[in-house]
């Protein structure tokens, strides 16, 4: 299996995350997405990474969908409960931390797309952005109440995904600290984090300055 990616994606760290805990090999291949015939334009017209290309010449998108197929795959532990309620409330949790990072993507996107002028760039537009990313950091931490795991009493896809958006954050919007706002949320990564597994997956350092 192919995963189309870059390594600073969150979308792809939530995938290169679930397919470590499970033990799945993903052979990565390193895409700028935002070039032209990168392979990924071939895959997915939506020209978005992650994309899985399986072994049986199927491709698979987005993250949440690539997810469900990694999922089930046998071997491994399953990262999203068959119980339909705790996976709708996995599911839950997967959605606000995509849709977290979604807004904070269009925050960075705002602020360095090429294609726009310094006068085209709205404030106005990445402080509605922000809105949602704190409302999302609020709702996170109100979630997981000071427990270990999101969803029952194990590992899941939503712990991933929240970390995962997590360390994006610290990653590529830094100048937004978010831990004053959600100090036991803050706690719960700084363990979650430091998991040998997950932190196999993190974005390669920023060149320094
Ligand atoms: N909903 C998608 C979001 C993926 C996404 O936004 N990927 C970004 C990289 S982090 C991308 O490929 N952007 C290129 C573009 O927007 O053209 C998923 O969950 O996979």
């Amino acid at each position: 299996m192919k995963l189309f990616c870059s390594l600073p994606s969150p979308f792809a760290r939530k995938v290169r995350a679930v397919a470590a805990e499970k033990g799945l090999d993903l052979e990565l291949v390193e895409v700028d997405v935002f070039q032209t015939d990168n392979g990924v334009d071939r895959l997915n017209p939506l020209r978005k990474v992650p994309c899985l290309l399986a072994d049986d010449g199927e491709a698979w998108f987005d993250s949440r969908v690539i997810v469900e197929y990694l999922d089930g795959l046998p071997g491994g532990p399953r990262l999203i409960p068959e119980d339909r309620d705790a996976c709708l409330q996995v599911k839950r949790i997967e959605a606000l931390a995509d849709g977290m990072l979604d807004a904070g993507v269009l925050v960075r996107m705002e602020r360095l797309w090429p294609g726009r002028s310094a006068e085209q760039r709205s404030a106005a537009w990445q402080d509605w952005q922000w809105t949602k990313v704190d409302g999302a950091l609020a709702e996170l931490q109100a979630r997981l109440g000071g427990r270990a795991y999101f969803v029952g009493d194990r590992l899941s896809l939503a712990d991933l995904a929240v970390a995962s958006a997590l360390g994006w954050l610290d990653y590529r919007l830094p100048d937004h600290p978010w831990r004053p706002q959600v100090p036991a949320l803050a706690a719960w990564y700084a363990d979650f984090a430091r998991r040998p597994r997950f932190a196999a997956t993190a974005p390669p350092p920023l060149p320094a300055g």
